[in-house]
Formats: C-alpha cells, sequence, structure tokens
C-alpha cells in the first residue's frame, strides 16, 4: 500500500503567499505527476490552517518582527508572518494542484498555543492528528513525502512519520520539495538521511511504476 504525502502546498507558501517559500509553486507540476502517474493507492494532503491569533504570528507578540526567535508557551518559536489563515485565499490549496486525486486532507495548526510543523503532532509532540493511526488503519507500507517547506513541514513530517510508523518505508522526493532557507534545508536533508529516510528524486519514483 502506496501512499503519497503532499505537504502544505498552499498559496501562503507559493509566490504572492504570506509566508512565500522561494520558487514554491515549482513543485505543483511535480506532485501533480506524481499523483497522476506514481502508482500510488492513497493520496492524503496536509493543510496548514491558523486561527488569526495563531501564537506563532509575529503579530501576536508586541514589538516583534517575523523571522524573529521568540518564545511560545515556554517554547523557542520561529515568529512569522500572519499565513494560512482558516478559511483565506492564503489557505486554500494552490489553484493548480490536482486536488481530484487527493483522498484525505489533514489540517494542523488549529491550536493557538503551540506550532505544528509536522502533519502528525504538535511542536510539543503532546496533541497527535491521528494521521499515523490513519495511516496505520489503511495498511500503508510505504509513504513518500514531498511539499512545502522543506525545511520545516516537510522535515518534521518525514522524521514524525520514521519514528510513529516504524514498519513503513518513509521517502522524501527532492525535486517535488522547495524550502525557506538554505542552510536550513541541508541540515533538514542531514536530519531525515541520519534517521534513516530515503530521499530520491520523481525520476525514480516515476520510473519505477514505467
Ligand atoms: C510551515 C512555517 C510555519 C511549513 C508552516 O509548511 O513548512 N512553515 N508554518
Ligand atoms: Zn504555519
Amino acid at each position: 500500500m502506496k501512499c503519497l504525502l503532499l505537504i502544505d502546498i498552499q498559496n501562503g507558501f507559493c509566490t504572492g503567499g504570506n509566508l512565500a517559500v522561494p520558487d514554491g509553486e515549482a513543485v505543483v507540476p511535480v506532485a501533480n505527476r506524481l499523483m497522476a502517474e506514481g502508482g500510488y493507492d492513497l493520496i492524503v494532503a496536509s493543510q496548514d490552517w491558523h486561527p488569526a491569533d495563531h501564537g506563532s504570528f509575529a503579530s501576536q507578540h508586541p514589538g516583534a518582527k517575523p523571522f524573529e526567535m521568540g518564545t511560545l508557551n515556554g517554547r523557542p518559536q520561529m515568529l512569522w508572518p500572519d499565513h494560512c489563515v482558516e478559511e483565506t485565499v492564503d489557505a486554500e490549496f494552490h489553484p493548480q494542484l490536482d486536488k481530484s486525486r487527493i483522498g484525505f486532507v489533514q489540517r494542523k495548526g488549529m491550536d493557538p498555543d503551540v506550532d505544528s510543523y509536522s502533519a502528525f503532532r504538535d511542536n510539543d509532540q503532546l496533541a497527535l492528528t491521528g494521521l499515523a493511526d490513519y495511516l496505520a488503519a489503511k495498511g500503508v507500507t510505504r509513504l513518500d513525502l514531498c511539499g512545502l517547506a522543506t525545511d520545516y513541514c516537510v522535515r518534521f513530517s518525514a522524521l514524525d512519520a520514521r519514528a510513529m510508523l516504524p514498519s513503513v518505508n518513509v521517502r522524501v522526493i527532492e525535486d517535488a520539495c522547495r524550502g525557506i532557507d538554505p542552510t536550513g534545508v541541508e541540515a533538514a536533508y542531514d536530519a531525515m538521511a541520519a534517521a534513516g529516510i530515503g530521499l530520491v528524486t520523481s525520476t525514480t519514483v516515476l520510473a519505477e511504476e514505467a
């Protein structure tokens, strides 16, 4: 049972979005091709979905500016521009993403007091989204991830998949990811490889099907 997990391919992380990732929209055609021709049995998409007063927003911390470190509930927290606020265009999936093949959408980041980079659990690792149980119940044996951003939500989703679904083969499709900060992207790939996550390209994945 092969599953493709699309991480946060939303307007907010693409050009023109509130937390635009350089070249973020470049993942859209690759993701569409993977969905159509990658031989997946199940396609899941995560969606960053914040209340307007989310505590990860610099706007909620008097005097703070976006991309400064702050604290949230006693934990170090990167303070972000307001982004992916629920029910706004910024939070919608990219308009060119083929939604027709997405079987399940996992929203995250709804609790204003904790950030949730991972599609599986909050950053404090206390509250689970339920996605690990969902994938286990579906009998997923291979999980391929891609999307935005490599150094945040892709990284922590892949690491949690590895940790929470130990019998699943977890891979990240590099050319279908884009990151915020080049140093962070490098660190993310190092951490993922060290955890036993396979790093592949869409060419490899599509060739497996051919
Ligand atoms: C993300 C920062 C804040 C992401 C989400 O999708 O990588 N990054 N919220
Ligand atoms: Zn967010």
